[in-house]
């Protein structure tokens, strides 16, 4: 998966930024653009630039900081979706989540799914961390759930696969034609990440609905918007361009950054 993202590459994106060439051709940028035509818009390449650059910056397995106990200084603030009310979502926090399962598939070997008590008892990572959303405002929580790195092995992720899509039970916007259902996605080594956990625990509680009972994921170096809440499927993919309105992601689709590190 690092191979991904090489230095060449990162100094091939620089050199580019830099000497103001942005906008004519981009063969450098493989990674995403060469899903695209010619006719892309000037912020999807943007959005390449940034997240080649902040992932070299970052590089594959840097830890987000973590904080002490005593830095968390209130509860994490619920945003978005706080209570969904698809049918689907009713039912399940009727009966307390006891049906609830978290599937992987797509471009795996096998299509496997879980169910919260087996969630619960793998092994298990806690992470006190800061949670900044783009509206302005940051909170420190402690986040208790188990790796997601693991579970994609189980299932056996496929070479082709680069993607991986979280679809979540919330309606974030009705429309006259339909639900528009929460997603995001991540790269791999995202969801490969030691610090990227299907949490379900936060600061010593069950997680609660506010904040995307009964699982939502962290990742940990990304932005508010990139950490799902109302968890129930992960796909591996090799194009984002199906979901939604192709960019990867519920507020992703309306133009905020694919990558969204912090
Ligand atoms: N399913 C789902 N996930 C979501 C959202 C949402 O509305 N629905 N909002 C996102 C945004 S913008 C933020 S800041 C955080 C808020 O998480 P919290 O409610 O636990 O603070 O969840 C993110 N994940
Ligand atoms: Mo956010």
């Amino acid at each position: 998966m690092s191979g991904l993202i090489t230095r060449r590459n990162f100094l091939r994106s620089s050199a580019v930024a830099g000497s103001g060439l942005i906008l004519a051709g981009c063969n450098q940028f493989d990674f995403l653009a060469d899903k695209a035509g010619p006719g892309r818009q000037i912020m999807e390449r943007a959005n390449v630039l940034t997240y080649k650059v902040q992932r070299a910056l970052i590089g594959d397995q840097t830890l987000a900081r973590e904080y002490a106990a005593s830095e968390i200084r209130q509860g994490q603030r619920p945003n978005g979706s706080v209570d969904p009310t698809t049918p689907e979502y009713t039912f399940l926090k009727m009966q307390n989540f006891a049906s609830y399962r978290l599937t992987i598939k797509g471009m795996v070997e096998r299509e496997v799914s879980f169910s919260l008590d087996q969630l619960r008892n793998m092994p298990a990572r806690s992470q006190i961390t800061r949670h900044d959303c783009v509206e302005g405002w940051s909170c420190i929580a402690k986040w208790t759930g188990t790796q997601l790195g693991p579970l994609l092995d189980m299932a056996g992720v496929k070479p082709t696969a680069r993607y991986a899509v979280y679809h979540c039970f919330d309606n974030i916007q009705r429309t006259l034609s339909g639900d528009i259902l929460y997603y995001t996605s991540s790269d791999l080594i995202d969801a490969y990440h030691p610090q990227t956990i299907l949490s379900y625990g936060l600061n010593d509680q069950v997680l609660p609905v506010a904040n995307g009972a009964p699982v939502r994921l962290r990742i940990e170096r990304a932005l508010g918007y990139k950490q799902p809440k109302y968890l129930h499927t992960i796909e591996l993919v090799d194009d984002l361009s199906t979901f939604g309105k192709g960019r990867g992601g519920y507020w992703e689709d309306t133009g905020y950054d694919w990558y969204g590190g912090i």
